[in-house]
């Protein structure tokens, strides 16, 4: 299987409002495939379609530590947030080296339809919840660091994009997505 290719900050597609997936067939079902193994070569907990340039509301997740518990969003409707916020350490493979504390609601629920097309719903709190956020985020045209302050963002803005004019970060299929940045 080939790895997909994924979009770096700030790349506009990625600012793209995904679309709704109107039947869940053997296509769409493909295109989690090959997004569950991107994701798991690229060492992500999650992955939205829009990183890999495929505007549908797709997601991928897998938060477990033995990688053998796959999670599958398509067009997932956000149910219930709750008030109280948990701050975690985020990272995003479309703003690779970074990584900064984001406050986002402790406890949420979603609706969603799963790998098979059946509507069901999710209740998640600690990683799992903040990875779901995360990913809604995308399929939003969001990236985590709008969550942060303009003078940071703008800053990982000019780090990424002079790591890319100097071929550090080189997204290619099969090839190493990034060297860090230290
Ligand atoms: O791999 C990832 N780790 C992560 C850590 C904290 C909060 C969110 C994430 S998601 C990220 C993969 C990614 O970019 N998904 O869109
Ligand atoms: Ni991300």
């Amino acid at each position: 299987m080939d790895k997909l290719k994924v979009l770096h900050f700030p790349d506009s597609r990625l600012r793209k409002v995904a679309q709704k997936v109107k039947n869940v067939d053997q296509n769409i079902r493909d295109t989690i495939d090959q997004m569950f193994f991107t994701m798991y070569e690229e060492k992500g907990i999650g992955l939205a379609a829009t990183q890999v340039n495929i505007h549908k509301r797709i997601i991928v997740i897998d938060v477990s530590e033995n990688k053998d518990e796959k999670i599958c969003l398509i067009n997932p409707e956000i149910l219930f947030l709750s008030s109280d916020c948990d701050i975690y350490e985020e990272g995003c493979l479309s703003v690779p080296g970074f990584y900064e504390g984001i406050s986002r609601p402790k406890d949420i629920k979603v609706s969603t339809l799963d790998y098979d097309g059946n509507l069901i719903e999710i209740e998640a709190n600690g990683l799992l919840s903040t990875c779901i956020q995360h990913e809604i985020d995308h399929l939003n045209g969001k990236l985590f660091v709008d969550h942060i302050s303009t003078l940071k963002r703008n800053r990982i803005e000019k780090k990424i994009t002079k790591l890319k004019k100097e071929g550090a970060l080189i997204a290619r299929k099969n090839t190493p997505n990034y060297k860090s940045v230290t």
